[in-house]
C-alpha cells in the first residue's frame, strides 16, 4: 500500500478528514497532498513523501485562534518640544533610541518642534516605557530638559 493510500485508511479507520473540528481542534495532515488524497481513498502517491516516512501519517490537531483572546495593546511614544534642549541632540537621541536613520529622525525632530508633539514609535507597553525611561534619562544626564511620554493606541 502506497503511503498516501495508508494515510487514507488511518483517516478512514479513526473517522478523521481534514479539516475536521473535533472538540474544537482541527484535524489536519501534516503532508498536504497525504491531506488530499484521504478523501479520494488512495490517490496519487506523494511525491515528497516515501513509503516509509514515519512523518506521513502524522495527524496534527490545532487548536482554532480563539475569538476572545485579544492581540496585546500598543502604546505609542510620544516625543515633546521644549525650549531649549538643542536640535541636534533630539537627532541623537531618535538615531541612539529609535535607530533612525538621519533623515528620518531630522524630519520627526522638526516635526516635534513646528506641532509640538509627534509619535515617534509604537512598541508593546514595557518597550514603549523602557524607551520612553531611555530618553528622559538621557536627557536629564545631559541637562536638557527634553522629555518623552507613553500613550496607549486606540484599541481598534
Ligand atoms: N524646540 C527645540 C529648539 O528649538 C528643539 C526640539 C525639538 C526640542 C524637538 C525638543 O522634542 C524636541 N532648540
Amino acid at each position: 500500500m502506497s503511503a498516501p493510500q495508508r494515510f487514507a485508511s488511518v483517516m478512514r479507520r479513526y473517522r478523521l478528514w481534514p479539516g475536521q473540528t473535533d472538540l474544537g481542534w482541527i484535524v489536519r495532515a501534516r503532508s498536504p497532498c497525504l491531506a488530499s488524497s484521504a478523501h479520494a481513498g488512495g490517490g496519487p502517491r506523494a511525491s515528497a513523501a516515501s513509503d516509509d516516512d514515519a512523518d506521513s501519517f502524522t495527524v496534527v490537531k490545532e487548536r482554532p485562534a480563539d475569538p476572545q483572546v485579544k492581540p496585546p495593546p500598543l502604546f505609542k511614544v510620544i516625543l515633546l518640544n521644549d525650549d531649549y534642549t538643542p536640535q541636534e541632540f533630539v537627532v541623537h537621541v531618535l538615531m541612539r533610541f529609535f535607530f533612525m536613520d538621519y533623515d528620518k529622525a531630522e524630519r520627526l525632530m522638526l516635526l516635534v518642534h513646528t506641532t509640538g508633539s509627534a509619535v515617534i514609535g509604537i512598541f508593546p507597553r514595557d518597550i514603549a516605557e523602557t524607551k520612553s525611561e531611555q530618553v528622559n534619562q538621557y536627557a536629564q544626564e545631559h541637562n536638557y530638559p527634553l522629555k518623552s511620554a507613553v500613550e496607549e493606541t486606540d484599541a481598534d
